[in-house]
Parts: C-alpha cells; structure tokens; sequence
C-alpha cells in the first residue's frame, strides 16, 4: 500500500494471498513465521485473537501481497472464528514431530475446520511436520506425514524452524501452487472486499498516517 500525493491509497501489487497458520497450540507456527518474515516484514495491527503479517513477494515475474495470519494463542481454547478461514488461499497444517497428539489433531480438529470453514474451492494445503532437529524425541515418522498429507491431498514438507530448515521453502512452494491454482484474487479487487479485520487494521493504519501529516 502506497500513500499517493493527493492522499489517495494504491495497492501496487498484482495479486494477494491470504495464508492460514494452523494447527496446536506450542507446535511452531509464530516461530516458522518469524523466521519466514525475517527480512522485508510488515507488521500489521494485531487484531483480537488474530495476528497477521504481510509480506510482497515475486512470483513467476508478478507482485504478490502474501497477508499471513496467525493466531494469537487462542488455538489453545479451540476458537478460532470462521473469518480467520473465510477466503483463505493457502492453508499451512503444522505439527510437532516431537509430540504425536499434535498429528492426531491435524485429522480430528484442523483439517475438519478447514473443511467447514474456508471457503476457497481451489486452496491450496499444505502440511508441514515441525521440530524436524529433535531427533531423539521423535514420534511421527516422515513417513507417517507423508501418507497423511497424500491422503488429504495436501503438499508435505519437514521444518525445523529453530534450526531454519526448509522453513523458506515451505512458504515459497505453497505461495507458487496457490499462483498456480488461478484462484489468486486480482488486487483491486480484494481491496473491496478486505475482510473485516484486514479492514479495521488498514483503516487504522491510514488514521496514523493522516495523524503523522498533520
Ligand atoms: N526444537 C525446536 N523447537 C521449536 C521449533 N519451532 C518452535 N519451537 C519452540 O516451540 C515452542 C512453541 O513455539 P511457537 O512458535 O510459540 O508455537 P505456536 O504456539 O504454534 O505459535 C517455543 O518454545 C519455540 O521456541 C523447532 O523447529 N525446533
Ligand atoms: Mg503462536
């Protein structure tokens, strides 16, 4: 988003992306975000519950505007609203191969939620095994995720976000299947139709910028 002389705002960019982090509380998904956003990352408002960051990418000679939501804790009381799903292009399933619950809950909570609540036809999943550095404590076999995620028609990768293993690849094989999946909402016209949060926090934004004007 750029600040126009005559004060009017332009999104310069292609197209934009909404990704979704889900999946347990405590399996990495703040930490597999922070270590993707290192580097040109636009912290946006926190809105309640929901954190998102916003990032501009190339793809295939296009700008990209990926937003990437995270939740802000509250996967640990299972709440997580359907505006956080609505829309969503890309959704990245994370678990801990340290912890087989975490796995488990990828079939009994978040895939099933993804089902109900998005609302893409064409998103693109993806389902990433985290904490692929803690060898010793490992209960789920790459083998195990591999089959899940095939199953489940989803993209599959291991990710050690402590140790920054495949953590860039991860976002950039799912961020080039969603272009490819022609469900990419041209930008002008997500810009009419930004779901509420993004709103608010855009809106804020501007107010701050107008402040700083004056
Ligand atoms: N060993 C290891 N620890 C990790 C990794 N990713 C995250 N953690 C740790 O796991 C804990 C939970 O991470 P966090 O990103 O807050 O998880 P979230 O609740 O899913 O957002 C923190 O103590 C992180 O430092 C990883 O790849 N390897
Ligand atoms: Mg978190």
């Amino acid at each position: 988003m750029e600040q126009q002389p005559g004060g009017g705002l332009v999104l310069n960019v292609d197209h934009t992306f909404k990704i979704l982090l889900v999946g347990d509380s405590g399996v990495g998904k703040s930490s597999l975000l922070l270590r993707f956003s290192t580097g040109g990352f636009e912290e946006l408002v926190p809105t309640i519950g929901v954190d998102f960051k916003a990032k501009v990418v190339d793809v295939g000679g296009k700008k990209v505007k990926l937003t990437i939501w995270d939740t802000a804790g509250q996967e640990r009381f299972r709440t997580l609203t359907s505006s956080y799903y609505r829309g969503a292009q890309g959704i990245v399933l994370v678990y801990d191969v340290s912890r087989a619950e975490t796995f488990d809950s990828l079939a009994d909570i978040w895939l099933r939620e993804v089902d109900m609540y998005g609302t893409v036809e064409e998103c693109i999943k993806m389902v990433v095994a985290n904490k692929s550095d803690l060898a010793e404590q490992r209960e789920v076999s790459r083998e195990m995720g591999l089959q899940f995620a095939k199953a489940h028609g989803c993209l599959f990768v291991e990710t050690s976000a402590k140790g920054n293993v495949a953590v860039d690849q991860a976002f950039e094989e799912l961020v080039h299947k969603v272009g490819d999946s022609g469900d990419a909402q041209p930008a002008g016209f997500h810009w009419q139709h930004l779901w509420a949060e993004e709103q608010a926090a855009a809106a804020v934004v501007v107010l701050l910028r107008v402040g700083c004007r004056s």
